[in-house]
């Protein structure tokens, strides 16, 4: 098998090793395998980043947007170039499948490519002025140096839709990733680095969340891009405001599949599959919510429960599996917990919920796809809480409306599901789902890089990511009162 990757950071254009203690990323599938293994970044290195992104800003604030989207432009042809082999570490370090590693350095490539294109769209807006002689502009400037802390269920593309659009917009750049997935930043890092990114405006620091904690308390921060749990963020948000900067935080979900008498039911066992398992359900638009009309109840969960239990669970490296493990042993207890949780507050088990016993499984930190029916009104942890894992809560609706009421049961809002064929249904869950993408006839999960992503309600904070929506976080504006000089003939023709 392949041999561990030094671990190493980025810092001012040159690779250099930790001054913390020892970092080892594992294979979750086969844990005693290590995938990079190093020095993780220290408090001394979080200085020299910030100062070397500080030095970097003005210089790469003042390229022409242009010639900052080249840079991007050429990382994407790197990161195709390169996306079966990182797929394949990808999925190593990860654990996700072999198809959805590889697929997931394509869309990195694919946001890079939407931000490399910046420079030819607006860059502004002109109003009309109430005074003669006057036009008032709005322009925009990057923020600074920004801080990126990413987590690690997409360990390329998250980070590609924080940090391409940070650069395209002129900022410097310090990003922390989860400290599980060292390798496939180093890969992203290289990218940028072979496309001619100059040194200081990205650095790179692998590290635990300490390091997070020190660069939104750092004075030379100017704005911090964070995705991940809901506690962190929380956390991360107000040290942000006490530091005076702004943040974009996406955080929790518990997104619910809806699934109506009318459905294409075929269509919906199928999206709600991917939706439930795919990844192992480690995303934060995954579908963890089923709600299911009461009239096709029945058949849907039959049909639904043989599908899931056909599911190929295993090793990423093997083509065929259908879904790897979760990302860690601490992670495979915790949603383990979360199902018995669940069955001791009188769930009824569909399929899954029992740890595997043969040997590789038990190896790994692999987990069954799990579907649990709650029956009654009962209020339930699992329907509340993100688990993070391929675990699946069902409750049927009596109605349509019953239906949407259930969906919108949750302090959470990032996604949703509806399935149905019926356009005036499909046109009122438009109105009622509070969630911030609703996919109707899709699973939750997915998000194009040129239209906003982000959730409703405690699912995020802060401006949204993607599209357009990432330079309101990215630059701020200067509206600009533009007049001619007061003694010229057309000022005075108006007087
Ligand atoms: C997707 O739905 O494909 O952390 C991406 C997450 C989200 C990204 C979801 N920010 O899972």
């Amino acid at each position: 098998m392949s041999t561990a990757v030094e671990l190493q950071h980025y810092i001012s254009g040159t690779w250099v090793q930790g001054g913390g203690g020892i970092l080892t990323s594992v294979n979750p599938a086969r844990p005693a395998e290590t995938v990079a293994h190093g020095l993780h970044a220290g408090p001394a290195d979080v200085e020299r980043a910030m100062a070397s992104a500080a030095a970097a800003k003005h210089g790469w604030a003042r390229t022409p947007a242009h010639e900052r989207g080249a840079v991007l432009l050429r990382a994407a042809v790197i990161l195709e170039e390169n996306a079966q082999l990182w797929g394949l570490e990808l999925a190593r370090e990860e654990g996700k499948t072999l198809a959805e590693g590889r697929g997931e350095v394509l869309r990195a490539a694919q946001i890079f490519r939407y931000y490399g294109n910046d420079g030819d769209r607006e860059a502004g807006s002109v109003y009309a002025s109430p005074r003669r002689g006057e036009k008032i502009f709005v322009t925009r400037k990057p923020l600074g140096v920004v801080g990126v802390v990413t987590p690690f269920n997409f360990p390329i593309a998250i980070p590609a839709w924080k940090i391409a659009p940070a650069l395209t917009y002129g900022n410097a750049v310090v990003w922390k990733p989860a400290s599980t997935v060292p390798l496939l930043a180093m890969r992203l890092t290289q990218a940028l680095e072979q496309a001619g990114l100059p040194d200081g405006v990205l650095n790179l620091l692998i590290g635990p969340g300490s390091i997070g904690t020190a660069l939104v308390e750092h004075p030379a921060l100017d704005g911090l891009s964070f995705t991940g749990s809901t506690g962190v963020g929380r956390t991360l948000a107000a040290a942000a405001a006490g530091n005076g900067v702004p943040i974009q935080a996406e955080m929790g979900g518990k997104n619910a599949a809806i699934v109506l008498a009318d459905a294409d039911l075929k269509l919906a066992t199928e999206q709600v599959i991917l939706g439930a398992f795919r990844s192992s359900g480690q995303k934060c638009t995954a579908t963890s919510r089923l709600i299911v009309a009461d009239a096709v109840a029945d058949e849907f969960l039959a049909g639904l429960a043989a599908t899931a239990r056909s599911l190929l669970v295993g090793d990423p490296a093997d083509p065929s599996t259908q879904m790897g493990p979760v990302i860690s042993g601490a992670a495979r207890e915790s949603i383990q917990r979360g199902i018995t949780t669940a069955l001791d507050q009188g769930a009824d088990l569909l399929i899954g919920g029992l740890p595997y016993e043969d040997t590789a499984r038990v190896a790994g930190h692999f987990v069954a796809p799990t579907i649990l029916e709650l029956k009654g009104t009962a209020p339930a942890d699992i329907w509340r809480d993100e688990l993070f894992g391929p675990v699946l809560s069902v409750r049927r609706a009596a109605s349509t409306q019953a239906a949407f009421d259930l969906a919108n049961d949750s302090d959470f809002g990032l996604s949703a599901a509806l399935f149905t064929q019926d356009v005036t249904i499909a046109l009122k869950g438009m109105d009622e789902l509070d969630v911030g993408i609703l996919h109707v006839n899709s699973e939750s999960a997915g998000a194009d890089p040129h239209v906003p992503f982000g959730g409703a309600k405690k699912s995020g904070y802060g401006p949204k990511e993607q599209g357009q929506s990432a330079k309101e976080f990215y630059t701020h504006t200067t509206t600009v009162y533009l007049q001619g000089s007061h003694s010229s003939s057309l000022r005075g023709d108006s007087a």
